[in-house]
């Protein structure tokens, strides 16, 4: 919020609540790149965010601003790390914070923010989608008055611009493809505007193509229709009627981009490459922008020499479960001796 304070809708009456948010690492994908066929791809290591995800970018300013206007409640529905990002940000702000999530579909790590944090959590028996509904209609009452932290709120999405910024900072130009996981559709839609305001300031030339990438059983945007029982292992984008819908096609279509379905298994590998082959461990919905400029690479969709980056939305320890079901077999069992770790490691 500091560095960037100009372009945001900050005013002296605007509270810094700060936990750190943002300057995450913009990091060279050598390995992973060679072997897709991309020697310029890069991973914007969102994970690295206070709460693990780019959420945080947003949250501080939706809180900053909530608590400007005097609010003593937020809300929002939630997959999982919007929750867990505003029970952080609201209770260093102390102020009661609600979350409503679809029962049984959030990852542990993201829940257990939540609750540790001292939030208020609400499992409804329905998706994100249901849940954000209810969100919508419980802010509209004017009973118990409650500010709403969803992206439909714009401050959030003002402050997810900031990754934008930092990118096009970092690299002294803007890359020449964005990579990203679409769920909700505001994170593509919050990084197209920064692209946007950047290359109206004249900072940077020309604006990326936006590439965005939903999970093959929740991809309504490219299937243009509703999905109404979304399902995909990458939880975090489980979602069939995205909020941003409409800025996120936009984004696609003046950026000459693309929003593509990816799978469950192609995400799953990516997720795996990405940690084997960079130390990157980021969740599984995050691996979708890997994972489908995997796929367009092998069909010849993006330059050779294209500089690409790949947005990794949320760090891999908040969804162990996912993590434990694809690698917990590795585990090697063995008598605490030398020569029972030798034995069970093969080394004869
Ligand atoms: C890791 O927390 O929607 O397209 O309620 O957690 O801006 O929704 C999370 C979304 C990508 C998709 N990666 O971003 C929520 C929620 C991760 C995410 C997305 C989410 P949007």
């Amino acid at each position: 919020m500091d560095r960037y304070r100009a372009w945001l809708p900050i005013t002296d009456a605007t509270p810094s609540i700060s936990l750190g948010e943002g300057a995450t690492p913009l990091v060279h994908l050598q390995r992973l790149g060679a072997a897709i066929g991309l020697p310029n791809l890069h991973a914007k290591v969102e994970g690295m965010n206070p709460t693990g995800s780019f959420k945080d970018r947003g949250m501080v300013l939706a809180v900053a601003k909530a608590l400007e206007g005097g609010a003593r409640s937020i809300i929002c529905a939630s997959t999982g790390n919007t929750s867990a990002s505003a029970a952080a940000y609201g209770s260093a702000a102390g102020i009661e914070v609600v979350v409503v999530l679809p029962k049984g579909a959030i990852a542990a790590g993201k829940l257990l923010q939540a609750l540790v944090a001292g939030a208020r959590v609400v499992a409804v028996d329905g998706n994100f989608d249901a849940a954000l509904a209810v969100v919508r209609a419980l802010a509209a009452r004017d009973d118990h008055p409650l500010t709403l932290v969803n992206s439909v709120n714009p401050h959030r999405l003002a402050g997810q611009k900031t990754a934008a910024f930092e990118i096009c900072d970092d690299l002294g130009r803007a890359p020449d493809a964005l990579a990203i996981p679409v769920g909700n559709a505001g994170n593509i839609s919050a990084y197209w505007a920064g692209f946007t305001d950047y290359a109206m300031a004249g900072i940077v030339e020309r604006r990326p193509r936006m590439l965005g990438f939903q999970a093959a059983g929740a991809a309504p945007i490219v299937e243009d229709r509703v999905i109404e029982h979304p399902e995909t292992i990458a939880t975090a984008i489980r979602i069939g009627n995205p909020a941003s819908w409409r800025l996120a096609t936009a984004a696609r279509d003046e950026s000459d981009g693309r929003i593509e379905a990816v799978t469950d298994d192609e995400i799953l590998s990516a997720y795996r490459d990405l940690a084997r082959l960079e130390g990157i461990f980021c969740e599984p919905s995050s691996a979708a922008s890997v994972a489908g400029v995997t796929k367009l690479a092998r069909v010849g969709g993006i330059d050779r020499d294209a500089l690409v980056v790949a947005v990794l939305t949320g760090n891999g320890l908040k969804d162990p479960d996912t993590a434990h079901r694809l690698a917990g077999g590795g585990i090697i069992e063995a008598g605490a001796s030398v020569d029972a770790v030798r034995g069970a490691l093969g080394w004869r």
